[in-house]
């Protein structure tokens, strides 16, 4: 991507978490010469509609963060216009355009553990708070067995005066517009963090702190759902209009060290959310199942979320379980 191709008016589509937040900031510091607006899809859809379709059309380059968008949406947009991708997630390589993927092309995806560290490499940048909280914000805790990116993580935090739950606070406080279903605050929060001048400026954000306290108070009742076992697979049902699947299934399956599923009922009238998070196993091929069964579905080796007509719900959850149950067997 260099400079002399982002001419005329641009748009940076970027994921809704910390990490395509934050991706938005690196990108935006590094090109603030440049008249570029930015867009994250409809909360929930890994996609974009007819409609986002038609209005982006008007931009003469697009800059994609944090997102695997599905092919079809990437070629129309490149009808109109210079498009560039900046991800992590797993896809096919998308070769009409810039897409600069380096787990896709076979690196290990331990070494790009989000699109902000990948944005912030390709940029030639020094490691930073923002190329870290994408990090945090994906794998949390996890990012602990991770010795090469832990040991960053840690100095930078001693250079820098923070702990790691400061880190993990942010990445939480950046989430939450998000989770609350806040698509405006979503999109103003990159402009937030350019104007931010310290890590204290995220920490005492009051509306990012109220959104938390009305999280917490509906994630504990989430929790609080019967769930059931099926074949080594934690299987929960819940009932939210909030995004907070993932952190449910992550909780879960990290507090139960055991696979896990979770349904929400909740977040879309005809369409069922569902999210399942494994602890050894590879979810890859479940991710092309379900794509080539026509559902909406992406995530990475540990993850996959879908969204499925409520009608077919439980025949791909039933192929989810007995995936995860013989790949289970073959481990043992
Ligand atoms: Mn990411």
């Amino acid at each position: 991507m260099k400079k002399e191709e982002l001419q005329g008016k641009g748009l940076l589509i970027h994921h809704w978490d910390t990490d395509g937040i934050c991706s938005a900031k690196l990108i935006f510091e590094q090109l603030s010469d440049k008249n570029i607006d930015n867009r994250t899809p409809i909360l929930g859809n890994y996609f974009l509609t007819e409609k986002e379709l038609d209005e982006y059309s008007k931009y003469d380059f697009i800059i994609i963060v944090d997102m695997a968008l599905p092919k079809e949406n990437i070629l129309k947009l490149a009808e109109h216009a210079k498009v560039f991708i900046f991800d992590h997630h797993l896809g096919p390589e998308i070769k009409e355009v810039f897409h600069h993927n380096p787990v896709i092309k076979g690196e290990k995806p331990d070494e790009y553990p989000s699109a902000s560290w990948i944005v912030n490499k390709y940029l030639e940048n020094k490691v930073n708070l923002y190329a870290l909280l994408g990090i945090i914000g994906d794998h949390e805790k996890k990012i602990k067995n991770n010795d090469t990116i832990y040991k960053i993580i840690t100095s930078y935090c001693q250079e820098n005066d923070l702990n790691f739950d400061d880190l993990l606070n942010m990445a939480y406080l950046l989430d939450s517009s998000y989770k609350i279903g806040d698509k405006k605050a979503v999109e103003k929060a990159p402009h937030l963090l350019l104007e931010y001048d310290s890590p204290y400026d995220i920490l005492d954000n009051e509306k990012w702190n109220n959104n938390i306290k009305m999280l917490n108070e509906e994630i504990t009742q989430q929790l609080d759902k019967p769930m059931e076992e099926k074949n080594g697979t934690l299987l929960k049902e819940i009932n939210t209009q909030y995004n907070i699947i993932s952190t449910i299934t992550r909780k879960v399956a990290w507090e139960n060290g055991k696979n896990t599923l979770v349904i929400n009922t909740g977040f879309f009238d005809d369409k069922d959310q569902i999210y399942a998070r494994t602890l050894k196993n590879n979810l890859e091929p479940m991710i092309m199942r379900g794509k080539s069964l026509g559902f909406k579905c992406g995530g990475k080796k540990e993850v996959l979320g879908a969204i499925i007509p409520k009608k077919k719900t439980m025949f791909f959850v039933d192929e989810i379980l007995s995936y995860l149950s013989q790949d289970d067997t073959k481990e043992r």
